[in-house]
């Protein structure tokens, strides 16, 4: 605070207030009380806009973390977010609460735009003490939709459970917050203005991420590549990699205007539903298969981002790549990549996804880890060197260049592989398939069931795992049920009630979880995957692979019984 100014209290009743009294700024303590449900999920606090519109909604949140983080005075906060309604209110008021709670600088991303690897990037680059991404990922955007909040830390990766779980504790005490009474900071101008104390940077939202990108992958290679009639395809969705993905495939990479589609960032995502995967991806997938005019010349390669840009969707001409092999891919050819050329330390997959990559692991002779869901289980061992590359299920690859998944990571890693191995993608996963074998998988959600339904389910599954073992269905016996625990091997601490997994004597598996990203009822998830090692048997569609299995699901967990539900939503 400057020297001039004065702290001054009053009373009111039995509470004590105070605030700092200057001629620049005036610290304010609001007082509030705690609302129900602010436990961060999966990946941060994810709720309708119209809640967190309420009025100290959010700086509750905001000060609870502030209040659980230690002492970051005089240090940086990241700020950003994928654009989404209601992202410059919410960066405003955190600026202030920054201000008032003893920050000495905000980055902030230009027009309060940060992809969720580039903030991560930043808050590594530039030292920070952590960051506050404003995203609800790929659920939809606008007034009646979803917005979301989530604190990473030092590292650049979301706070582990053991920080969230503090930060939900205060928000159950909450009964104040500091603020400033200040004007708003102008988001679109690059550039520095002081709020009082506090300096707040607005930077190019795309420069030092691209910069990072640039260090880690042969850009000439692909640059090259690319001049040829080698055609490429990348959907933004609407979404924030939408000004990342102009930048770098089309400005700097040479890929011709018109690559990268659905490039402008809109608030609301244009009403879409920014997921990349076959369903929501309708129209890079129509593109990549043909199904649109113009199908002798498809191209030879075609990704997507989701809502934040941390997924991706990896397609050839007429090809998916799951997420669980592209995992595997990566890991297989890493040393083709100029970031990766001294080898890989270890891997890493979530529970969920599939052993293809473990399969690479031990081939290559490194440690495979299994996770729980949620990348914030992978910054311990990315920080004790133990790992270099991840993965989950959910379309999400990422490496330890930051703490994130990294969706336009992926794609650069994948041009890369092509630029070098000069085959189609197709042929790439074919010939993994060849040496490895392969891991058919499908994960099906049922979206927007009732919650308690779903808890029900999950409880009657959970009394069924002692019972399961030694049962045969068709030709596959029951070897271990569980519900899956994690102790990281880093710190020790335990994750307990991951998912329940049904494992079976040949290797196949399925899986059964409760999303943590929704905001609506509960959204179950089932996860099955079995292995083929036979070169002959490796051509089938994967429902078709996996249609034993997914009627085992239906009659083990009584899920129509429960839920109602006959079919998916989604099948990915
Ligand atoms: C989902 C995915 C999980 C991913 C998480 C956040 O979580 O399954 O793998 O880490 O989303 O991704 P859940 O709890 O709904 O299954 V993102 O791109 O939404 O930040
Ligand atoms: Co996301």
């Amino acid at each position: 605070m400057k020297a001039s100014w004065v702290l001054m209290h009053y009373t009111f009743g039995s509470q004590e207030f105070e605030y700092w009294y200057g001629d620049m700024m005036t610290v304010c303590v609001q007082l509030t009380t705690p609302f129900a449900g602010q436990r961060p999920g999966t990946s941060g606090l994810r709720k309708k806009v119209k809640v967190f519109q309420q009025p100290h909604y959010l700086e509750n949140f905001v000060q609870s973390v502030f209040d659980s983080i230690g002492d970051f005075s005089g240090s940086t906060l990241v700020v950003g977010g994928d654009g989404r309604y209601h992202n410059r209110e919410a960066i405003q008021t955190i600026i202030k609460m920054a201000a008032a709670n003893g920050f000495g600088k905000v980055l902030v991303g230009q027009g309060g735009i940060l992809s969720t690897p580039a903030a991560s990037g930043l808050i590594r680059k530039y030292k920070a003490f952590g960051g506050l991404i404003l995203s609800a990922s790929h659920n939809p955007a606008g007034p009646d939709d979803d917005f979301g909040i989530k604190y990473n830390i030092g590292n650049g990766g979301p706070a582990p459970e053991a920080v969230t779980e503090m930060i939900f504790a205060c928000t159950e005490q909450s009964s104040e917050y500091k603020t400033i009474e200040a004007d708003d900071v102008a988001l679109d101008q690059i550039g520095t203005v002081q709020l009082g104390e506090l300096q707040v940077e607005v930077i190019d939202s795309v420069e030092d991420y691209a910069e990072l990108m640039e260090s880690i992958f042969d850009f000439d290679a692909i640059r090259e590549l690319l001049s040829g009639d080698f055609r490429i395809a990348f959907d933004a969705m609407h979404a924030v990699t939408g000004p990342y993905a102009r930048v770098i495939i089309e400005a700097m990479l040479g890929a011709p205007a018109g690559t990268v589609m659905n490039g402008i960032a809109k608030q609301d995502f244009a009403g879409g539903h920014p997921d990349p995967n076959l369903t929501y991806a309708r129209e890079l997938v129509e593109m990549m298969f043909g199904s649109t005019a113009g199908s002798e010349n498809l191209p030879e390669f075609g990704a997507a981002s989701d809502g934040d840009g941390d997924r991706n969707m990896i397609l050839g001409k007429r090809f998916f790549v799951t997420p669980s092999d592209s995992l595997a891919i990566l890991a297989a050819n890493a040393q083709l990549v100029p970031g990766y050329a001294n080898g890989i330390a270890g891997v890493a997959r979530s529970m969920p996804t599939s052993g293809a990559v473990d399969r690479v692991a031990e081939r290559l002779g490194i440690e495979c880890y299994e996770t729980p869901t949620g990348w914030k289980f992978f910054g311990n061992l990315m920080d004790a060197g133990k790992v270099t590359l991840c993965g989950e299920e959910s379309f999400g690859t990422g490496s330890d260049h930051v703490r994130e998944k990294d969706g336009l990571w992926a794609v650069l890693f994948w041009l890369n592989l092509l630029a070098v191995r000069k085959l189609s993608v197709e042929q790439i996963v074919t010939e993994h398939w060849a040496l490895y074998g392969r891991n058919y998988y499908s994960r099906h959600d049922y979206e927007g069931v009732d919650a308690a339904s779903a808890e029900e389910m999950m409880d009657y599954l959970r009394s069924c795992l002692d019972k399961l073992p030694g049962h045969k269905f068709g030709h596959r016996l029951v070897k271990l049920c569980d519900d899956f625990a994690y102790t990281d091997p880093v710190d020790g601490s335990v994750s307990r009630r991951q998912g329940i997994r049904i494992l079976f004597e040949d290797g196949s598996r399925i899986v059964f979880r409760l999303s943590g990203t929704g905001t609506e009822g509960a959204t179950v998830r089932l996860y099955f995957e079995s292995f083929e090692d036979d070169l002959d048997r490796q051509g089938e569609n994967a429902q078709a692979a996996l249609s034993d299995l997914i009627e085992i699901a239906a009659s083990i967990s009584r899920l129509e019984e429960f839920t109602g539900r006959s079919e998916p939503t989604v099948i990915t």
